[in-house]
């Protein structure tokens, strides 16, 4: 399709228009898939605001280089410093957006974040033990009780060095279950589900009658090792699988699990003393679903599903075969009491199949090629993504009758209306996550950004208001009204409240102390001077650590730090922080040092000079 043919109409323009100074109506958190990172941008306008670093190092603020957020990044494995980020999801109380956390998955190696909405800033992240390919991840129950997990790569329990064609009798997939605390949001893994080797795709907590429930979409429940099988496949259904994760907290509360030996790191920064702590975990608690009978369900869907998405009511799940020619709905109701009538098909490896029919609301018949992802409005309707035939198609949950489509530019992944996956949508908008972008913007080179597009969904028409192009690779995201977040922003760190071991309240405290060839420099920066300035008596092979504290107590006065021929980073340090920054010289000589960020009309005059000398010469320490 051309440009052309996606014209839009005469007031998209005023529609999507935000004038110079006015906020943005939403706040939209997009994932950024292969980068690693969170991006928020203002909806209706498509203006970028910001990029969290979550799972990546970033280099404009220094996160995961400075000595205070490296830890973030590491795993069980070491530092791992770039992932693959492809869902969020907000935090929520009674099934409503409540404003106060976002978690984020790590894909490759597996992790969850949790990014405070006040600060917009990562504080924790907790490595998933027992799993590969987090992709069913973060999707939380309505009061936020749980974060999940899952595997899409089924892997040896205890990674064991197996024959990979062993797949059958050895590898598996887990449900992990993260209980996050009411009051800090804090992680920790309750419990995991072992399941048969498969993969585990995407899911989502029911809501409202099916709040105690969990729904995972899997493929390659044929458990082959090699998916060109697969693809030429056998079976026409894979499943759903429906997890009454009440009944396994009742379980695990029992004893019924099994404390397994597992390796996974837990990473906090703690806000007053400005420090990660990583503690390693050792063992985690593993249910057997043939100890824990009625937990576990699964429903023949057909084939391969990948989303797997619950509307408002909590009443109906919509399957996503990315190979099917329709869109099945099942009934929750209907999948009780064919649960309590034993309407079941057979089981797969002991856990009960249900009947289809028994479960199935019924079809959206030929609705459009390789459905993905569905969302929902308040008005019981829901809008699925087309990742084949690249088009938005918007239909009535009670009918199951198509209303509208409209082409995406192109070959749309996830999209999302803000609040469409909890109890009350607030609609207005559409925002679809495209793949590829060809010609829709100016050419960079064989490089083009992934981009968004914006639809009106304020009609029974789907109306294209915007393109904008977006920070990697969108997957899932989430949009909640600007109001419920906008007036708890941080504005700055309260230095009084600042407990960093390093601190310096204040220039009169900035110092340099030597412990053997460690060197701590207590540095402190206000408009429009970096203290201490002159550094002399340090040398060679010095391990030196700048700790630079920002003394501002005023909203957006950042300081920037930054030493010539330092192989590590730099910083950007914000109101009330310190951070460090390690800097080991291999060279005598005079190092430059400045402030990075325009701050003032003096910026320029902060700098300063450090001089390293040859490692055993006898220059005092001045500074
Ligand atoms: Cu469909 Cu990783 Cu959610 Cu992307 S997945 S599109
Ligand atoms: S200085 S305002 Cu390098 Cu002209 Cu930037
Ligand atoms: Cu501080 Cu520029």
């Amino acid at each position: 399709m051309k440009n052309t043919e996606s014209a839009v109409s005469g007031d998209a323009a005023s529609k999507v228009y935000v004038a110079p100074g006015k906020y943005d109506e939403f706040y939209n958190f997009v994932s950024g898939g292969f980068n690693g990172q969170v991006s928020v941008y203002g909806l209706p306008s498509g203006r970028l605001l910001k990029v969290i670093p979550v799972f990546s190092l970033n280099p404009e603020n220094g996160y995961g280089y400075s000595e205070e957020t490296k830890e973030m990044l590491k795993t069980t494995a070491g530092y791992v410093p770039w992932d693959d980020q492809h869902h969020l999801e907000l935090s929520q109380t009674n099934g409503e957006h409540d404003g106060r956390w976002l978690f984020a998955n790590a894909n490759n190696t597996p992790r969850i974040a949790r990014i405070d909405l006040s600060t917009f800033k990562t504080m924790e992240i907790l490595e998933i033990p027992n799993s590969a390919g987090n992709h069913s991840s973060p999707f939380i129950t309505e009061n936020t009780e749980y974060v999940v997990a899952g595997t899409r790569f089924a892997v040896p329990m205890g990674n064991e060095d197996v024959p990979i064609n062993s797949f059958k009798q050895n590898f598996k997939s887990t449900a992990t279950f993260v209980r996050v605390d009411k009051n800090t949001g804090n992680m920790d893994i309750a419990f995991q589900i072992m399941l048969p080797g498969m993969n585990l795709d995407l899911s989502h907590a029911g809501k409202g009658p099916s709040h105690d429930w969990f729904f995972f979409s899997t493929y390659n429940t044929e458990q082959a090792n090699t998916l060109l099988e697969v693809n030429a496949s056998q079976k026409d259904k894979d499943f759903i699988v429906a997890v009454n994760w009440k009944k396994a907290e009742e379980y695990a509360n029992a004893g019924k699990g099994k404390k397994v030996p597992a390796g996974y790191i837990h990473n906090t920064f703690d806000e007053h003393t400005q420090n990660t702590t990583s503690a390693l975990q050792k063992e985690v608690l593993v249910l057997d679903p043939k100890d824990c009978p009625d937990m576990l369900y699964m429903i023949p869907c057909p084939k391969s599903p990948h989303g797997c998405d619950i509307d408002p009511t909590g009443e109906y799940i919509v399957g996503s075969g990315k190979l099917a020619a329709l869109i099945p709905v099942f009934s929750f109701n209907k999948l009780q009491s064919a649960i309590q009538n034993k309407k079941f098909e057979g089981d797969y490896y002991g856990i009960p199949v249900v009947k289809y029919e028994e479960a199935l609301y019924g079809e959206v018949k030929k609705p459009g090629l390789g459905p993905l992802h569905t969302e929902f409005d308040a008005e019981g309707n829901a809008y699925t993504s087309f990742f084949i035939s690249s088009e938005v198609v918007k239909w009535n949950i009670k009918d199951l009758k198509v209303i509208d489509r409209s082409p995406t530019f192109y070959s749309v992944g996830h999209l999302m209306v803000p609040g469409g996956d909890t109890k009350k949508p607030y609609g207005k908008y559409l925002v679809a996550y495209n793949k590829i972008t060809k010609d829709r913007f100016l050419p960079t080179g064989p490089e083009l950004a992934q981009s968004a597009q914006l639809y009106s969904i304020e009609g029974d028409k789907l109306k294209l208001l915007l393109d904008f192009p977006t920070f990697g690779e969108p997957h899932y995201a989430q949009a909640l009204p600007a109001q419920k977040i906008k007036d708890k922003s941080a504005k700055f760190y309260d230095i009084m409240q600042n407990k960093h071991p390093f601190i310096s309240l204040g220039e009169k405290n900035a110092k340099v102390i030597r412990q053997g060839n460690r060197v701590d420099i207590y540095m402190t920066a206000i408009r429009s001077h970096l203290t201490p300035d002159n550094i002399e008596g340090v040398f060679v092979g010095d391990e030196i650590y700048f700790h630079v504290t920002n003394l501002e107590q005023d909203w957006d006065v950042p300081h920037g730090f930054a030493i010539k021929n330092n192989a590590n980073a730099e910083l950007l340090i914000m109101p009330g922080e310190t951070s460090t920054l390690k800097f080991v010289p291999d060279k005598q000589g005079i190092y430059p040092f400045y402030c990075t960020d325009f701050c003032s009309a003096l910026h320029q005059e902060m700098q300063g000079y450090l001089r390293v000398s040859a490692k055993g010469s006898n220059v005092p320490l001045k500074y």
